[in-house]
């Protein structure tokens, strides 16, 4: 029996999903007398330092966790679950961790985008059983802006760079706790989960020393979801947003099957659109939250979730704030949610005042479970203009690709309502205001490029990737290997989603990693 520390905040459910995966049972710690009698505790973590520790005072449970940290009992922190061990956190100041080692946790401080998204890998600094049967370039998945500073570099287990080195985790005796997420980095994850779930007797094994880490560039499968004709939720997809075929929405398949065939071909990540949620009241989509809790059963890498997370009054009168819609979706397997059409009126509201009211669902959802776990899904379309001076409130760019009037300038529109409704701001202003909101990863489509297979939209990429510091996921338009080698190449993204490329079959996932291996880092996973 594995006992869970569940705090209340972000995806424990993937947790309990990887444990159970490896055949144990997982009893969620409700009192400090659950820590107490645990044999094995996992606490994992996201969110902010400060509101961790609110809520482990709160509940009675610092000093049962560090009576059962000192007597040196199995225990695995994951994430925040890492930086509670540590004495404080510049994350929020003046509020003390529960100091079980020293030292403590720093932002971030580099040119590259933070947070530090991504599949990254680690040099094993002194023999462990944790990382047992893998090989020695194995990446895991890490999400966060902090990381931990400790005095005592005897506690070192391994160490990742970006931007600099940072340690990745730490352990002393029994206790261990990683940075990265081991029940989001697939295999290798669940891997590192079963030994510490299940120590063998054999000598602690240890990895070769690589010089350094690499983040890795990485492939995202979208499935847009949304209900058929007959009221089942499908798998669909569109030219240029349309998804109707002869009056019919396209049905290319069932999305929890989908999703696990995407995970089993190597995706680092897969995003689900619910493409009607902006009509929609997802509290009574339940079959949405369903198809989340069944794909993370099997599923072990990010899941990311969009489509009608804001605010909602439902039939009763009852008011339900885009947080605790947020937190449905989180609770039942989401690692990040994605704000469309809701972050578009959220920013022209602040690009108006000028002001963060604190109120809206980036700031909220943000302030909770963390910058990382918001993502901004954009919409954009071209616009042409002869003259830069026609568009004059607008990050107006000259374009290689000429209008229809042979215009050589282009601003690019963002759309509400899955792209029936043109808004006056443009998609570099609007990322900007989302970033200085807290959103902390933008999802880039472009309307123009949906489902044509034509190759992203470098112009536009390249305009926001300039913008903002926070990752920028490319969409739209991936037709073949060579344009996922572009966009890596030629911009800064981070991440590459497709939909229609991997749906129609017409190039498997895999046969994409396989082109890019050598060429630019990525996760070998699935070649
Ligand atoms: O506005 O917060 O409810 O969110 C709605 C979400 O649904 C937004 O993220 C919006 O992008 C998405 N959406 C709305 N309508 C459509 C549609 O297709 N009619 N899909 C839609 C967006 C774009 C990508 C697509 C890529 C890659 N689809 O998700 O998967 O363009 O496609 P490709 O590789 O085939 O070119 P809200």
């Amino acid at each position: 029996m594995i006992t869970l520390l569940d705090y209340g905040a972000g995806n424990v459910r993937s947790v309990v999903n990887a444990i159970e995966k490896s055949g144990h049972t997982v009893h969620m710690a409700a009192s400090g007398d659950d820590i107490a009698r645990a044999e094995k505790l996992v606490f994992p973590g996201v969110g902010n330092f400060g509101k961790m520790m609110q809520v482990l005072g709160d509940k009675g449970f610092v000093e049962p966790l560090l009576t059962f940290l000192r007597a040196d009992k199995p225990f695995l922190g994951i994430c925040l679950g890492l930086h509670a061990l540590f004495e404080k956190s510049h994350e929020a100041p003046g509020i003390a961790g529960l100091g079980f080692f020293t030292g403590e946790v720093r932002r971030f401080e580099t040119e590259l985008s933070v947070p530090h998204i991504g599949w990254n890998g680690i040099c094993v600094k002194k023999p462990t059983r944790l990382f047992a049967g893998l090989a020695e370039d194995e990446k895991f998945y890490f999400v966060h802006s902090y990381h931990v500073v400790p005095q005592n570099p005897d506690v070192v287990l391994t160490r990742t760079d970006y931007g600099q080195s940072f340690v990745s985790s730490v352990a002393a005796g029994n206790i261990a706790a990683t940075q990265f997420h081991p029940e989001k980095s697939g295999a290798a994850g669940l891997a590192v989960l079963r030994n510490f779930l299940e120590p063998g007797p054999e000598a602690a094994i240890e990895l070769r020393d690589p010089v350094r880490t690499h983040l890795a560039k990485r492939i995202v499968a979208c499935l847009d979801v949304r209900a058929d004709d007959a009221g089942q939720l499908v798998v669909t997809k569109g030219d240029h947003y349309d998804v109707r075929e002869n009056g019919q929405v396209r049905d290319l398949g069932d999305p929890v099957d989908m999703a696990r065939d995407y995970y089993a071909q190597g995706a680092d990540e897969i995003t689900f659109l619910n493409i009607t949620g902006f009509r929609d009241f997802p509290m009574q989509d339940m079959p949405m939250l369903d198809v989340l809790r069944r794909t993370s059963e099997h599923v072990f890498v990010p899941l990311t979730i969009g489509g009608g997370i804001r605010s909602y009054t439902d039939a009763d009168g009852r008011n339900w704030s885009s947080l605790e819609v947020a937190a449905q979706y989180f609770r039942s397997g989401a690692d990040k949610i994605s704000i469309g059409s809701d972050a578009v009126y959220i920013a022209e509201d602040y690009l108006k005042t000028g002001k963060k009211t604190g109120e809206s669902a980036i700031e909220q959802i943000s302030e909770v479970y963390g910058s990382q776990a918001v993502v901004i899904s954009v919409d954009p379309r071209r616009v042409y203009v002869h003259d830069p001076a026609d568009a004059p409130d607008k990050v107006v760019i000259e374009t290689a690709e000429r209008g229809p009037e042979g215009e050589r300038f282009c601003w690019f529109q963002c759309t509400v309502r899955g792209g029936r409704e043109g808004r006056p701001v443009d998609a570099v202003t609007l990322a900007r205001a989302c970033r200085e909101l807290g959103a902390g990863e933008i999802l880039l489509n472009s309307i123009d490029r949906d489902g044509t297979g034509a190759g992203f939209d470098l112009e536009l990429i390249s305009a926001v990737c300039d913008a903002v510091s926070i990752p920028v996921i490319a969409s739209s338009g991936a037709g073949s290997p060579e344009h996922f080698l572009e966009v890596f190449t030629r911009t800064s993204v981070e991440a590459a989603l497709a939909a229609g490329i991997f749906h129609r079959k017409q190039v498997p996932l895999g046969q994409v990693k396989q082109y890019l291996q050598n060429k630019v880092e990525i996760r070998r996973e699935g070649i």
